[in-house]
């Protein structure tokens, strides 16, 4: 009884997670410009194959600093769980966002066009003692896995996602092994 009580109780958990999951955003993508979406773009499609709800908005640290502020202080509120964060140039916003929440922030440097997005790798990945910033590779390689890592985040309390990043595994390395060379 108490077993069968106790599973009820996980299930009952479990669909009200599912639930709320359904209805708000896990994830949200934020980019320094409009100029950021086509690399950030894969972000977003790859939280789509997985299924998990997010949201993309251009806020910048240094054009917008009270909106930025204002939103991510507001995003653990309303369900966020990760937040991945991309800017090119003197690229402060993952970690003007990481300044403004505990909920984790992944950042993507832009490949920007005057140094090819090393500014905006260094910008971004060298933050202080006691405010992290999980940086990603430049551009659409970091992108693709900074959509990766927070899925790999979710998972830990989300067994279908898990099972999907599994798969996901799988699928990639039966594609490479199958490559043929000219
Ligand atoms: C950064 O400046 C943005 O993240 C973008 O990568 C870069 C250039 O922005 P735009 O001049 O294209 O708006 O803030």
């Amino acid at each position: 009884m108490v077993g069968s009580k106790g599973r009820k109780t996980k299930n009952a958990i479990i669909m009200s997670r599912k639930q709320a999951d359904d209805r708000h955003p896990l994830v949200s993508i934020i980019m320094g410009s409009k100029s950021d979406w086509e690399t950030m773009r894969h972000s977003a499609q790859t939280l789509s194959e997985f299924e998990v709800g997010h949201e993309c908005r251009v806020l910048s640290a240094h054009r917008t600093p009270q909106a930025t502020a204002d939103y991510i202080s507001e995003a653990e509120g309303r369900g966020v769980e990760v937040i991945i964060a991309a800017a090119g140039g003197a690229a402060h916003l993952a970690g003007v966002a990481a300044a403004h929440t505990v909920v984790p922030v992944l950042g993507v440097p832009m490949q920007s066009p005057a140094l090819q997005g090393m500014d905006s790798l260094l910008s971004t990945v060298q933050m202080p003692a006691g405010i992290p910033v999980g940086t990603l590779a430049i551009g659409k390689p970091g992108a693709i896995n900074a959509a990766l890592l927070a899925i790999a985040i979710l998972a830990n309390s989300r067994p279908s996602l898990r099972e999907k990043l599994r798969q996901y595994r799988k699928e990639q390395t039966q594609k490479i092994l199958k490559e043929t060379l000219p």
